[in-house]
């Protein structure tokens, strides 16, 4: 594996989007219990289902702590691989290579991770081993990597439709904890640089509660070129409801890298979703205080699906939205089968399967 200081797309090289063909995923098996509760036990049932439902379309590959691979071994299906891999969280969209193609090679990027922040608003510290996955994966998978560790950047913070629009948020891009040195233009700058992309459009503000400073990927994401789906609420006392509002504003007045208006398909929230004292009393603290308090809102969004080659693995809260989503996801993505998995213990942790997913994608003709 080379480690390259030159620029992605100086070098004909682009992020795909994620609805373009994978030739797998990467997963981190959960393993912090003041993230997940009971052990992560909870959790890696939860992951278990997930795993097991994509790779019926593309290859696994599943890291885990030393400590951890048996665990992970025993409970996933022999077609995925798992490999030891030490690790802070299991954030793969956040902490694993984004990947750029030239059209015939896949090459990845390792973007600098702070734990959503750093010593600013981060969420744990530290988080070395986490900042140190996406060189491990790319050594691991044999692809060059670009070193841009001096850029803080999650995969969960932008979506692009590979065809040179990306989407992205000011709250989470410009926030303190991220580049302060570097302004709005310099960001700008980089991701073009860095992603091939022409044309970025930037909502402000992403879910309401979401501590990861509004990740795009819970609250609007590409299905197609030219198309969105937008997290969305009719409530009008939920804090939500003008976030959602102020997001559809930008979006309609938008066009993509290719000059087309943005068609925007709205997703329901579920209804809020607060943290019972059952699941705080199945929580470790850390640093002596508590993760969660009984009451408080989590981000919840069926905006946070996985597409895979031949599905999209969709989020369920146990809420009556639960089928809208389905049914819209269906719509968007004819073609793909839509599979409903119950989220809940994943989202105790502060995000979904969008976060906890990094696709690789694939190059060359469908085999
Ligand atoms: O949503 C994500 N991409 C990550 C959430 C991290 C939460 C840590 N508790």
């Amino acid at each position: 594996m080379r480690i390259l200081h030159s620029a992605p797309a100086e070098d004909g090289f682009r992020m795909p989007a994620e609805f373009e063909r994978h030739e797998g995923c990467i997963l981190i098996w959960p393993h912090r219990r003041d993230s997940w509760q009971n052990g992560a036990y909870a959790a890696r049932r939860a992951f278990q289902k997930l795993i097991t439902a994509i790779s019926r379309w593309e290859k696994v590959l599943v890291c885990a702590r030393r400590e951890d691979y048996d665990s992970a071994r025993e409970m996933l299906p022999p077609c995925v691989r798992v490999v030891e891999m030490s690790s802070d969280d299991s954030w793969a969209r956040d902490v694993a290579p984004t990947f750029v193609t030239n059209g015939q090679e896949i090459r990845g990027i390792d973007w600098g991770f702070n734990a959503w922040g750093g010593l600013v608003d981060g969420l744990y510290f530290p988080w070395d081993r986490d900042n140190k996955m996406a060189r491990k994966l790319c050594d691991l998978l044999e692809r060059d990597t670009y070193d841009c560790r001096h850029f803080i950047l999650e995969g969960g913070s932008i979506h692009t439709d590979g065809q040179g629009t990306l989407l992205t948020t000011e709250e989470c891009l410009l926030s303190p904890g991220r580049n302060p040195g570097m302004s709005r233009e310099e960001i700008e700058e980089m991701l073009r640089r860095t992603l091939g992309v022409q044309k970025i459009i930037w909502l402000k503000r992403g879910i309401f509660h979401d501590e990861t400073n509004g990740h795009v990927d819970n609250i609007c994401a590409f299905t197609a070129p030219g198309e969105v789906v937008l997290a969305w609420t009719n409530d009008r006392n939920d804090p939500q409801y003008a976030i959602s509002q102020e997001c559809l504003s930008i979006l309609n007045a938008s066009c993509d890298a290719a000059g087309r208006p943005l068609t925007v398909h709205k997703l329901p929230l579920p209804s809020p979703i607060t943290v019972t004292s059952e699941q705080c009393e199945g929580l470790d603290s850390m640093d002596g205080e508590p993760t969660r308090t009984p009451g408080e809102r989590l981000a919840a969004s069926y905006v946070n699906f996985y597409i895979a080659n031949g599905g999209v693995l969709c989020p369920q809260f146990g809420d009556p939205n639960d089928r809208t989503a389905l049914s819209v996801l269906a719509e968007c993505f004819p073609g793909r089968e839509i599979v409903p998995i119950d989220s809940r213990d994943i989202l105790l942790g502060g995000g979904n399967i969008h976060c906890i997913t990094q696709q690789i994608p694939a190059v060359g003709k469908e085999k």
